[in-house]
């Protein structure tokens, strides 16, 4: 018998839940396929698919190969789709955006045609649009919020006409929510919902994304209007605010440096929670895998577990296939 050392032990061993079987069965965190969120990039440039050099395994694909690309994540298990515009012309106001035969909306009406139960959310946002590349118009070196939301609303109209069940705005404007939520009843939109990049950070980690949608501001960067990483409270109060302007799920942007703000939105707000892994995160895991350095797809499964741990209903991520299928193959009961 081992002697008494004090407190619990040695009557309470927690490893005796760890031992094999035992450990899958205590899990509590069970990411299921339909938890990821599975961004895709079409490209109104390209009748071919464009791989993304700082994104491996990421391309920017024609409508075509998109809806292939969709169908292929369908069978994974993915269910929902989050699309970013390529557009093959830019102006001061980003007019593309907005246009009944632009890129995102030709690709929502192939995808909602092509498979009617997929779930179909559009970025909103003018920065892939905007010769400037900022988030809004501007002025001398002013982004100008209030007259930006008039394209935005506009922009997420021409979504929802061409099928898209969830618009998400990622622009940051104050009031845009609002905007757009009243733009959408006024078409008689209203079953459409509304995904708000509710607390969404100047972000360091979006380097390979501008690369991927040319999307880089032309001058001075987006701190104007996006987040300091540095603010936790502000996120809860940008939350607060998008939820009373009409918001039907928040998302927090990025992730994984962000889960005591994931954890504190769905602790306050009790919404359905996305958190966006971004392109940096994702860059990160796949270059460390390249060289050998990390087995990536463990981390990007422990990533994604932590996630959903912290408290995201759903995450936004460029590896949904594979972590679809792995979320599949657990709940097969193979072993984690
Ligand atoms: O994966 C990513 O890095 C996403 C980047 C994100 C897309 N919503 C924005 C990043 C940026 O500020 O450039 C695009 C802003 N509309």
């Amino acid at each position: 018998m081992a002697e008494e050392r004090g407190g619990l032990f040695p009557r309470v061993r927690l490893r005796r839940l760890r031992r094999p079987g035992i450990r899958d069965l205590v899990r509590e965190t069970r990411p299921a396929a339909s938890d990821f969120i599975y961004p895709l990039f079409v490209d109104a440039t390209t009748d071919t698919p464009r791989p993304v050099e700082s994104m491996p395994g990421v391309s920017r694909l024609p409508v075509e190969a998109a809806v292939r690309e969709a169908g292929a994540a369908l069978e994974d298990g993915v269910r929902a789709f989050l699309l970013f515009g390529v557009p093959d012309r830019k102006d001061e106001r980003g007019s593309a955006s907005w246009a009944e035969d632009g890129i995102v909306q030709r690709a929502v009406r192939r995808l909602r045609e092509e498979f009617p139960d997929a779930v179909l959310i559009t970025d909103v946002c003018l920065c892939e649009y905007t010769s400037h590349g900022h988030c809004g118009l501007i002025e001398g070196d002013r982004v100008l919020n209030d007259p930006t939301l008039e394209l935005l609303a506009r922009q997420a109209v021409s979504h929802a006409q061409a099928g898209a069940q969830i618009v998400a705005p990622s622009d940051m404007m104050d009031g845009r929510v609002g905007a757009i939520r009243g733009a959408l009843d006024r078409e008689g939109l209203e079953d459409v919902a509304i995904l708000s990049y509710a607390a969404k950070y100047a972000s360091t980690f979006y380097g390979p994304f501008r690369d991927a949608a040319d999307s880089s501001p032309g001058f001075g960067d987006r701190r104007g209007y996006q987040m300091d990483p540095a603010n936790g409270d502000e996120a809860l109060r940008e939350v607060a605010l998008d939820v009373a302007e009409g918001a039907d799920l928040v998302m927090i942007k990025p992730a994984l440096g962000y889960l005591d703000v994931v954890y504190r939105v769905k602790e306050t707000f009790g919404l359905p929670t996305v958190a966006y892994s971004v392109s940096g995160e994702y860059a990160m895991i796949r270059a460390a895998t390249e060289r050998g350095w990390i087995d990536g797809s463990a981390a990007m499964w422990e990533a994604a577990v932590a996630i959903r741990r912290a408290g995201a209903d759903l995450v936004v991520t460029y590896a949904a296939r594979e972590l679809a299928r792995r979320a599949r193959a657990e709940g097969r009961g193979a072993p984690a």
